[in-house]
Formats: structure tokens, sequence, C-alpha cells
């Protein structure tokens, strides 16, 4: 069976070096093993109120970010889900294979609408159009983070109880969480997770940070007490930087720790900063190239939702025909 990996990435335009470290780095290491499908998943973001003008923005500056990190389009396909109409067709069959039991289980769900007044259905229904985002590609692998795992194990469910009524159509993916990659943790408090929607921006130090902005917000990250640079999980700051050292240097935690050795916190930290301002430049670099010419960043985008509709369009097509739907 051949290797079909899709993600999808939200485009928030507050893209951290966790979701690089974590996420995007690895999707554009592994291009060269099967398919490899990235999607910048504009309609999932509408779940929550958007200012059209910031959407727009937030979804080219994803998608540049994407290719400035190394996903290269002559390898993978990278499209924005909205240039694809067969993600909305075939989200409207996945909600018609899922009990209203099951959708009313998934706990992002009850996090994201806790607290609001207005939550629209698509937020509820959200599951249902990313598993129609994964299923159409015969997608074997699904890198995710470990709160998207629900909603893999949903999509599963739809592929099986489809094949179920109407014969063998989808296969079924695999999440894969965090196989590879550290967790970054915030540069305020090391017990939460670096997040885009944390509202304390030094709490994350951005792909577009300056290197002043970048510098200053290592040197002022929370450590732990004690002088001693050494991973440990009383450490969580100081263990935090480290890996945020060893997965930018591409070493190990106890290389990373063994080249720290004798350093005071201080120095330790500007070490961190200096291997983060070099491994962003030459990103921030592409980055500025890319977005200098938004009509061809579009262009490329276009090519991918070509290739991508090519691919999905068959099996909608299959679909619709087994559904009975006239053609
Ligand atoms: P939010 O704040 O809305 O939860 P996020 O920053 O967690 O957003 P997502 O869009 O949910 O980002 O995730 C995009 C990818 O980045 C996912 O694969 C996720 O696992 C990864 N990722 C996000 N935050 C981190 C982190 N702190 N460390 C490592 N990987 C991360
Ligand atoms: N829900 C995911 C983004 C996402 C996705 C997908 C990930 C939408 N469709 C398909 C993997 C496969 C998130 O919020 N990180």
């Amino acid at each position: 069976m051949a290797k079909v990996v899709f993600s999808g990435i939200q485009p928030s335009g507050n893209l951290h070096i966790g979701n690089y470290l974590g996420a995007v780095r690895h999707w554009a290491k592994g291009q060269d093993d099967g398919l490899n499908i990235f999607c910048v998943v504009d309609m999932h973001a509408i779940t929550v109120e958007q200012d059209p003008k910031v959407l727009r923005e937030n979804t080219l500056s994803t998608a540049a970010f994407l290719l400035a990190a190394g996903i290269d389009q002559e390898k993978s396909i990278l499209f924005v889900q909205s240039m694809n109409a067969d993600h909305a067709n075939g989200g409207w069959i996945a909600n018609c294979n899922i009990s209203m039991g099951q959708m009313s289980r998934m706990t992002q769900f009850k996090d994201k609408s806790e607290g609001k007044q207005f939550v629209n259905v698509g937020l509820f229904d959200y599951p249902a159009l990313m598993a129609a985002d994964i299923i159409l590609y015969s997608t074997t692998h699904v890198p995710i983070g470990d709160d998207q795992k629900q909603h893999v194990e949903l999509a599963r469910d739809v592929a099986e109880r489809f094949n179920s009524r109407y014969g063998e159509t989808f296969l079924l993916p695999e999440p894969v969480v965090g196989e590879t990659g550290a967790r970054i943790m915030s540069l305020v408090d090391p017990e939460k997770k670096m997040s885009k929607s944390d509202p304390n921006t030094s709490a994350s130090v951005f792909l577009f940070d300056e290197p002043d902005v970048v510098r200053k917000k290592i040197m002022s990250a929370v450590t732990d007490s004690g002088a001693e640079v050494k991973a440990s999980p009383e450490k969580p700051g100081i263990t935090n930087l480290l890996s945020i050292h060893s997965e930018f240097a591409e070493t190990s935690m106890e290389d990373s720790e063994r080249q720290m050795q004798g350093l005071s916190y201080g120095d330790f930290k500007s070490k961190v900063a200096d291997i983060v301002v070099e491994k962003l430049k030459p990103i921030q670099e592409k980055y500025a190239q890319i977005r200098g010419d938004d009509n061809k960043l579009l262009e490329t985008l276009r090519g991918g939702a070509k290739k991508a509709q090519e691919i999905s369009h068959k099996k909608l097509t299959e679909v619709y025909d087994k559904i009975g739907f006239v053609s």
C-alpha cells in the first residue's frame, strides 16, 4: 500500500517555533517518502469568528511559511482547503455517516465552545470536514498533535461505516502523534505548551520575530532555582530551553547538556538565543522573498489545489456513484 501523508494547519498567522519543531520541520523532512499533502484549512478557521482581511493574510502567511520552512511544491502538494470544493462535498458525506452521539463525544468542541456566546454548528461539525480532508486522499498517515487524535479516530470510523454500507471505498488512516520532535513549552509557564492562542506574546517565539525580539524573549524566559544547566522534571524551564537548543542544533538532549555544562543560566540562554536566531534567519529570508510576490504564491497554491483535486475528485466520483447520486 502506497504511503500517503496528509496534514492540515489552521491559518492562524502566529506560527511559533513549537509548530515548526513539532510539526512543519518533520513534514518537510518526510517529503521523499510517499505522497505528502499539506493543506491550509481556512474552512476550519471560520468555525470561529474571522475578519475577512485577516483570514486572507493569515492564509497567505501560513502557506508562505510552510514553503519557507521547506515544503517543496515539486515533491509535495500544498494547497488551501477552500480552493478544492471536494472537501465541503466530502464533509457532507462524512456528516451523513456519523451519529449525533459520536460527534457529541468530541472533546475539542467542548473546550472550544466553553464560555462563548455564539457557537456555530460548524464548530460542532468540524471533525466531519476533517474526516473528509483525510479520507478523500486515501491517506495512510496523519501527523497531528495529541489533541487531534480523537478526530482522526472519527475519520477512521467514517471510512469504516461507509465501507460497510457501500462496499470497500476508503482506506483507514493512522494517526501519527508526536513520534518525532519535542513538545515545546511556553517561555513564561514551562508547564504549559507553547500555543498560538496564548494571549501572552512573550510565551512564544514566533517564526517572524526579529532577532532582538527572539533574544529578549529567550533571555527573559522563566528558569528554575539552582544554577546547573541540566534537564530534569524539577527544572521544566531549563529542560524546555535545552530541548529548543537540541531540536534546532539537531543533536540529542545529552549533547546539548554537555555543550552547556558549567555555563551560567544567562550565558546558556544567550547560546539558545544564538541558535534560534541563526536557524530562523534563512526561513525568514525565504518567507520575505515568497511574500514579495503574492500573485506567484497564489499561482503556486492554485497549482497545488489542481493536483489535490485530481486525486480527491476521483474518490468523490466513486463515492457519489456508490451512494446512488446520478451524474
Ligand atoms: P492552538 O493554540 O490553537 O492550540 P497550536 O499552536 O497548538 O494552536 P495547531 O494549529 O493546533 O497549533 O498545531 C499545528 C501543529 O503544530 C500540530 O501538528 C501540533 O502538534 C504542532 N504543535 C503545536 N504546538 C506545539 C508545541 N508547543 N510543541 C510541538 N508541537 C506543537
Ligand atoms: N484540526 C487540525 C487541523 C486539520 C487537520 C486536518 C490535521 C484540519 N484538517 C486533516 C490533519 C488532517 C488542527 O487544529 N491542528
